[in-house]
């Protein structure tokens, strides 16, 4: 560790943190790492350290004005025309609202929806909605309790939006990429995460450059060719490494695959309740279901038991959310190689929210264009169940083709479990059967090694034989008849 490198990335931490101070702490962490540019000639050398700095700098980098935030939510909607959304501008509050509040310490005060015709005019706002704005603003600071920051929730704000608009209304101006970056950061846990969202951050800072310099603006961000490279040396680097984390994750599917175990990927929109079915799926402890937005950020495995005592694997995934930015996303689709080449999907969905069938719809979406893009990788597209979470909170639910359950209370697993055992028995190519087999013959113990077995009972006719009820795959079945050929098949 040291503690020029820690200065760094506090800085480095800061452009996010805070947008007025961009352009200062932006230079001076360009200007720190210049002194050290010879620590860049090595490119593959990023670094245990930087990363554990990183999560420190994350946590460290605690300014009061950051630590707690008070929030006036502003969401923008379009009334009509080819950009209007099918989504109600309420439900997109609560939803900007659950994103603040995910952060610890930040509080959505107020919420305030803004008709405009459309996203993209330099000001945002028309003047007058602007001077109402500002009275809001105004009236609170009367009252003792001022606004620290403004989320405009819409996917990302332009440069010379953000600057207009800290000019204008002297705060904090924050947009999704900047609050879910926050969220990012600190439900990073993992090394692959961790340089995920350290990765997702640096087209951020481009496209400001890029903004920056088309735009007149008064606050110009302005970058030496050696500072810029310092920026593309540091995303090669974070790229690198993730290309090592991938290969180490791609290991760990063969290692899976050599031992047949199948594999069954968890879904959903995040706050569905992915994490919480999984674990009461599998009684895994160490699984922390939490009422935050992008709880989970790693794609983690959990072993569980389908009825015929077949094991599976659970692959806890990260949640998806509508009105992002595609370049944060992009940075986790390599966590999601996993979901396309597993055996089989749950797409968990929470019936408890009202905007339930938004939600599914960019989900299914998002997973489609998933498989698009991994096409070269994974020639077959698993076959996904889904799944209505939270019916404890509901009182009516219906609909084709939907398995319906409460992980909370458990309602519903037991059939769900069948139904992802009858999947995945067809997917996977294995049988249930039941095999008479010799008692205290070698045949058991083969059983028990190649297969999941369910139950032995003793022949009620032959107390010689046992019957054994097995799940199996194809595969197996030649090899037992070839070993045991005179062993008889029941079923
Ligand atoms: N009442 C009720 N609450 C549930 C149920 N399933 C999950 N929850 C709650 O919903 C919240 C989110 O659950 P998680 O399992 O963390 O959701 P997730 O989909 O993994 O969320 P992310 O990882 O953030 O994408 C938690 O507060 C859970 O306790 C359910 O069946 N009934
Ligand atoms: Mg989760």
């Amino acid at each position: 560790m040291n503690s020029k490198t820690f200065l760094v990335l506090r800085n480095y931490k800061n452009i996010y943190s805070k947008s007025s101070l961009f352009e200062h702490n932006f230079t001076r962490f360009v200007q720190k790492r210049c002194l050290h540019e010879n620590e860049e000639s090595n490119i593959n050398n990023i670094t245990l350290e930087d990363r554990e700095y990183d999560s420190i700098a994350a946590t460290v980098f605690q300014k009061p004005s950051i630590i707690e935030q008070r929030v006036l939510v502003i969401q923008p909607f379009v009334k009509w025309g080819p950009n209007k959304k099918v989504t109600k501008p309420e439900l997109q509050i609560q939803e900007a609202e659950s994103l603040i509040h995910s952060i610890e310490n930040w509080i959505a005060v107020q919420s305030i929806k803004v008709p405009l015709q459309s996203l993209s005019k330099k000001t945002v706002f028309g003047k007058g909605k602007l001077d109402e704005i500002k009275s809001i603003i105004s009236g609170t600071k009367a009252k003792g309790k001022p606004f620290t920051s403004i989320f405009i929730s819409v996917g990302i704000l332009t440069f010379a939006q953000k600057q207009f608009l800290t000019h204008e209304l002297k705060l904090l101006i924050l947009d999704r990429y900047s609050v879910v970056i926050q969220i990012l950061r600190k439900h990073a846990l993992s090394t692959e995460s961790k340089i995920q969202v350290a990765l997702a951050e640096i087209p951020y800072i481009w496209n400001s450059l890029k903004e920056s310099s088309t735009n007149n603006s008064t606050h110009q961000i302005y970058l030496s060719e050696s500072q810029k490279q310092i920026l593309r040396i540091r995303e090669k680097k974070l790229r690198n490494e993730l290309e090592k984390v991938r290969n180490h994750r791609k290991l760990l599917r063969n290692k899976r695959t050599q031992k047949g175990i199948p594999v069954v990927s968890i879904v959903g929109y995040t706050n569905s309740g992915k994490t919480s079915l999984i674990q009461a799926l599998t009684n895994d402890s160490k699984l922390i279901p939490r009422n935050q937005l992008f709880a989970t950020l790693d794609v983690t495995s959990h072993s569980g038991y389908l009825p015929s005592n077949l094991q599976v694997i659970y692959m806890d995934t990260v949640g998806f959310m509508s009105d992002l930015p595609t370049e944060l996303f992009e940075c986790f689709v390599a966590t999601l190689e996993d979901v396309v080449l597993s055996d089989l999907i749950i797409h968990v969905q929470d019936l408890s929210h009202e905007n339930v069938i938004e939600q599914k719809k960019h989900v299914n979406n998002t997973l489609q264009k998933l498989f698009q893009s991994m096409k070269e990788t994974s020639k077959r597209i698993p076959p996904v169940i889904n799944v209505g979470n939270k019916i404890d909170l509901v009182s009516t639910y219906s609909g084709d083709n939907m398995n319906f359950v409460s992980s909370k209370t458990s309602h519903g697993l037991h059939q769900l479990l069948e139904v992802i055992e009858d999947k995945i028995l067809a997917e996977t190519d294995r049988k249930k059967m039941v095999l008479r087999v010799t008692n205290g013959g070698p045949e058991i113990s083969w059983l028990y090694k190649n297969g999941a077995v369910t139950s032995v009972e003793a022949d009620e006719n032959n107390p010689n034989f046992l019957l054994v009820r097995v799940v199996i795959s194809n595969t197996f079945i030649h090899k037992f008849k070839n070993m045991f050929l005179n062993k008889k098949t029941l079923n």
